[in-house]
């Protein structure tokens, strides 16, 4: 199949599901299409039948606000007529899905060349349970989950929030989130403190928690702080924060405040977080929300057993006490406790590392999810 793939090409977890659906879409044998606005984090374009458009979003002194979904919506339009592309699929409904709605009236419409252009909508979370909600795109949002020719969602919650919320009644198919286990795979070397990938991070034998994410409030990076200066009181730790954004720099001024700063490395994006999520013992996902999770998702692949909220999709990839802990949004004594044990009880930890490793492999791996898209794909053409 030609395939146009459209997400945020920036550091977040919708542009890397799309990015690594289009890479393994491409081993697979399809023409994957990205149609973004840069070179999405984690796309080497030289990669055999994969193919990257750029979108110039051109600016004029009339517009207050440059009109990204128009240019996207003619680029998506321009590639689907030169390349023949069979389907177009966007990650995130705001604004992708209405500018899929526009290519595909616009390719219906070419003259002499009128063709089908379907196109399916990826809801990755955010897009419904905090930006769709909004009083300014509820309407929008609504109209062009329901103008998709095929809608997925990456959790079972979601998909029920999102009938819940908008009312949608066409069939929404739930299709997780996924993780290359080949790639993502435990560290047999883990426990050799003098490694000088370890030593870098952890000079004096130190266990590694790690806490990958955008840094927006949504995250509540303050609570990892929180969080492992509770750890720090009862074991050698310290604390790997990946990533960046809004709330880095609190972060940052709460540990210098809780007197924990100088175990804390601030490490910012990171472009191969497979080999640094595998020096850690544990991964903390403390978020007020998230739809699926997929930062523990590819932490327990590499055998890292995370301790997470109880939120959104997270209880259908955690099975609470056997792959990793569950506890509730804002509880750091309980959070920090279950932290605390994982990295001094070396049974519990090598029993739930395993089971981590089990559950990803098992359920979330690609051969076990790529198919889904591809037959999804096959139904919506
Ligand atoms: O987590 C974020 O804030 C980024 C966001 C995104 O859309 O880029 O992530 C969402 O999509 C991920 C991939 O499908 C999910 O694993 C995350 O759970 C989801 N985040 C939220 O629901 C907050």
């Amino acid at each position: 199949m030609r395939i146009g793939i459209t997400c945020y090409p920036t550091y977040g977890g919708s542009g890397i599901v799309a990015t690594e659906l289009g890479l393994e879409l491409a081993t697979r044998g399809h023409d994957i299409h990205f149609i973004t606005y840069s070179n999405p984090i984690r796309l080497d374009p030289n990669i055999p039948r994969i193919h990257y458009h750029e979108v110039e979003v051109s600016n004029y002194p009339l517009f207050q606000y440059p009109p990204y979904c128009l240019a996207l919506a003619s680029r998506m339009a321009d590639v689907a007529q030169s390349y023949q592309l069979d389907l177009l699929h966007v990650h995130y409904a705001i604004p992708h899905s209405i500018s899929a709605l526009l290519a595909r009236q616009m390719t219906a419409a070419f003259k002499d060349k009128a063709r089908r252009l379907p196109f399916i909508t990826t809801l990755h979370g955010s897009d419904v349970t905090l930006v769709g909600v909004d009083s300014s795109y509820f309407n929008i949002t609504k109209f062009s989950i329901e103008q998709s020719d095929g809608i997925t969602a990456i959790s079972e919650d979601l998909r029920r929030d999102t009938v819940d919320i908008f009312g949608v009644e066409n069939e929404i198919r739930v299709i997780y989130n996924f993780v290359n286990c080949d790639t993502y795979k435990p560290d047999p070397e883990r426990h050799d403190v003098h490694r000088a990938s370890i030593s870098q991070y952890a000079p004096n034998g130190e266990k590694l928690l790690i806490h990958l994410s955008n840094f927006r409030p949504v995250k509540r990076v303050l609570d990892c702080i929180r969080i492992f200066a509770e750890v720090r009181k009862h074991a050698n730790v310290r604390l790997l924060m990946a990533g960046d954004g809004p709330d880095r720099g609190p972060a940052e001024h709460l540990a210098w405040t809780l007197g924990v700063k100088e175990h804390v490395d601030f490490l910012g994006k990171q472009d191969h977080v497979e080999r640094l999520i595998r020096l850690a013992h544990v991964i903390l996902m403390p978020s007020e929300m998230e739809s699926f999770g997929l930062a523990a998702l590819e932490a327990m692949a590499c055998g890292v057993p995370p301790v997470a909220t109880r939120v959104g999709g997270v209880p259908e990839l955690i099975t609470d006490g056997a792959d990793g802990f569950l506890e509730a949004v804002g509880d750091i004594p309980r959070l920090a406790a279950r932290a605390t044990e994982l990295v001094t009880d070396s049974s519990l930890h090598a029993r739930m590392a395993t089971a981590a490793r089990h559950t990803a492999s098992t359920r979330f791996c690609t051969d076990k999810i790529i198919p889904q898209y591809e037959a999804y794909y096959k139904q919506v053409l």
